[in-house]
């Protein structure tokens, strides 16, 4: 278990995980005779409420079985996607945040002007009037996460890890970078090809608005931070659309070339030689993995396609995305990233 579950199955009266605190809480509302509340999960994940429902059903029911019936029984989850650009707060963005209103708060967020929230519809007992706030409800959130998780997400991702090797710290840097701009939009429109059409949505536009989104020059999003926990955000941004897209007969380059960039970027040194830190939960994993290795490319991309639970079976087993894989992955090792990115960009 996580620490955080296992602290809380330990000591369920005195939870301090999310698991934990969701079904005490919703056992005390039971207790007390109220209704439960609904659960809404704003996770950057795909069905991200019924993720959640799952994990809280499991969890109750290893302390309260009788419990974990009712809340599968009576409790929503919706899932949602929510979408605004928010970089982790620093020194700076508290330092503003005192100039601009005269008060001291630890809790400054910098933020993007963009938000969107598209909700499922289903609050059984009830929901305030979010749509009075531009909050957008739907029967089905599935189309919209995925374009936003495979779009904005994805191309971030692919943004990230190229821009932290290049030396771009901010992801504004990395839209000023005419190699890597090229990419970005390449990137966009090869997710974008691969969605169903979504009723009001221009996927175009989308597209247009995520440059200029990524390019805003107000927004200090640093590469790093996009760049963490590249294990748990892989899957859902890159892995599946490239499956999607090998199915579809479509190239799988956009999604092996930002994969590449992962396992670059896994080897924790950067253009310069200078040392990166891997911020994954799975770091001292991969480091072992990569240790038993030569420097290769396809020894790199052995040891971390092997890595359990990442990779699905059908990309590894994919003689197209090995090579389109282990070519860029070659490149950027012999050739240096920037020069990769120039090549990929725009041609040998
Ligand atoms: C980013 C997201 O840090 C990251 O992984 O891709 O936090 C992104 O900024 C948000 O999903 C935008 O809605």
């Amino acid at each position: 278990f996580h620490p955080a579950v296992a602290a809380d199955l330990a000591q369920p009266a005195r939870p301090t995980g999310v698991l934990g605190l969701l079904t005490a809480a919703l056992s005390l509302r039971y207790a007390e005779g109220y209704q439960p509340f609904t659960v809404l999960c704003c996770d950057n994940l795909p069905e991200n409420g019924r993720l959640l429902r799952a994990a809280v059903v499991d969890f109750a029911h290893r302390i309260d079985p009788p419990l974990a019936a009712r809340i599968a029984a009576e409790v929503a989850f919706p899932c949602t996607m929510v979408d605004r650009i928010t970089p982790a707060p620093t020194a700076e963005t508290l330092a503003e945040a005192e100039r601009l209103t005269g008060c001291t708060d630890l809790c400054a967020v910098e933020a993007e002007p963009f938000h969107q929230w598209v909700i499922e519809d289903n609050f059984p007992t009830g929901r305030p009037d979010w749509a009075a706030g531009g909050a957008v409800f739907v029967h089905d959130v599935a189309p919209y996460e995925q374009m936003k998780l495979t779009m904005l997400n994805g191309a971030h991702s692919m943004l990230a890890y190229l821009g932290v090797l290049v030396g771009h710290r901010h992801v504004r840097d990395v839209m000023a970078d005419p190699a890597l701009h090229v990419l970005v939009r390449r990137h966009l429109a090869a997710a974008a090809a691969l969605l169903p059409p979504l009723p009001g949505i221009d996927l175009g536009a989308y597209a247009d608005d995520l440059a200029q989104r990524f390019a805003n020059p107000a927004l200090a999003h640093e590469t790093r931070q996009i760049a963490m926990d590249g294990t748990e955000k892989l899957p859902q941004r890159l892995l599946a659309p490239a499956r999607q897209a090998i199915a579809q007969g479509r190239d799988p380059r956009p999604f092996a070339f930002a994969v590449a960039g992962w396992m670059r970027h896994a080897l924790a040194t950067d253009e310069a030689g200078g040392a990166l830190t891997l911020h994954d939960p799975r770091a001292a994993e991969i480091a072992a993995a990569l240790a038993r290795v030569g420097g290769s490319a396809p020894s790199i991309y052995q040891a971390l396609d092997s890595l359990p639970g990442l990779f699905p079976s059908a990309l590894s087993g994919s003689q197209i995305w090995s090579s389109a894989l282990i070519e860029a992955l070659d490149r950027m090792l012999t050739q240096g990233v920037a020069a990769a990115i120039e090549v990929e960009a725009f041609g040998a």
